[in-house]
């Protein structure tokens, strides 16, 4: 069988002979006890970038999320977060679970939430309540279909949670699609948020590891309950070489996601029975609807696989494409091939 075209997911990605080699090549030390100096040197990186005091290296998005909201709530706190976001409903509860607090869903706009929103769920000072701490943003949205978090809006909602005392966190796994996408850096999404997280293993292209960003006393708390969590790895160099590697050499060539995901949902919309507004696809993640052909989302994708094109059924009609660098504008041609045949 031919190269199979992996649309599942950009964690999908494998790394280049170029990042193994940096890989191969790194300096490494006792990262427990911060002498790992290729770690250290991510780190430093990553909070220049961020405009923030510190970073640190994690294990996962997940990890990330969870640790963050761990440093910054109380059990029995309330966070507000969009219902579709990732630490939400896809980290197994982690928040319930790990911080014990209560989250606070809302309705967001492909995951968007306008400020007047998330006021309204703010908790009034009362003992009735489990007291509102903290507000958890997610740019890009991955259930959103990659969309961007408006700037503005976030400014707004950074203004609300001043004036009620409140925290920002921002899961930022595919925030380097959102500044190549819209021009707008890194530092400035990042400069709202008390603590930022962001991938490498996604649309970065390495294999493992994730950070969290945030002032110097919060990433020592964070560092503390990545311990307690077991996240304290070793000669971990070798991970953070790729992760070095990848924010020299991939970020600016996201750009290419976004515009073969384009080409793809451009493609996807003609079909009949297919649902997409090709306006919509901002960075690389392309979500369609095939509810109008009749037939079942787990059904499409199992034809397609057949066809050699994998995608993700997020929903009994739903259907996710991710874009990512392992992934070619002649792959996208194929895939597109492949749709045609299977929804024909
Ligand atoms: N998302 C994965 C799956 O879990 C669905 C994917 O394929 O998109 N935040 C966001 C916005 C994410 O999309 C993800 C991963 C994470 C956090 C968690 O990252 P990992 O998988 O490294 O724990």
């Amino acid at each position: 069988m031919e190269k199979l075209i992996d649309l599942r997911s950009d964690t999908v990605t494998k790394p280049s002979p170029e990042m193994r080699r940096a890989m191969a090549e790194a300096e490494v030390g006792d990262d427990v006890f911060g002498e790992d100096p290729t770690v250290n040197a991510l780190q430093k990186k990553a909070a220049e970038l961020l405009g923030k005091e510190a970073c640190i290296f994690v294990s996962s998005g997940t990890m990330a999320n969870q640790l963050a909201i761990r440093a910054q709530t109380h059990h029995g706190d309330e966070i507000i977060a969009d219902k579709n976001c990732h630490n939400f409903k896809y980290e197994s509860g982690g928040v319930a679970a790990l911080s014990g607090v209560l989250v606070h869903t809302i309705d967001g706009e492909r995951g968007i939430l306008r400020v007047e929103q998330i006021k309204e769920a703010i908790r009034p000072k009362d003992h009735h309540f489990a007291p509102t701490r903290l507000i958890s943003l997610e740019n890009t949205h991955n259930q959103g279909g990659g969309s961007i978090y408006p700037l503005e809006e976030t400014i707004r909602i950074r203004e609300l949670a001043d004036e009620k005392g409140l925290v920002m966190h921002l899961d930022g796994a595919r925030l380097f699609n959102a500044s190549v996408a819209s021009g707008i850096a890194v530092k400035e999404y990042a400069r709202y948020f008390e603590s930022v997280s962001f991938c490498l293993s996604k649309g970065l292209g390495c294999p493992v590891g994730s950070m969290v960003a945030g002032s110097a006393e919060l990433i020592d708390t964070v560092h503390r309950y990545r311990k307690m969590y077991g996240g304290g790895m070793r000669q971990v160099g070798i991970l953070a070489a790729a992760g070095i590697y990848a924010l020299d050499n991939n970020i600016s060539r996201l750009k290419e996601d976004h515009d073969n995901a384009k080409e793809l949902a451009g493609a996807l919309h003609p079909i009949k029975g297919v649902t997409i507004n090709p306006d919509e696809v901002e960075t690389n993640i392309v979500i369609f609807d095939v509810a109008g052909t009749g037939r079942e989302a787990q059904s499409v994708t199992n034809d397609l696989r057949a066809s050699g094109v994998l995608m993700l059924p997020i929903a009994q009609t739903r259907i996710r494409a991710v874009t990512h660098l392992d992934v070619t504008v002649e792959d996208i041609g194929h895939a597109i091939e492949a749709i045609h045949q299977v929804l024909a």
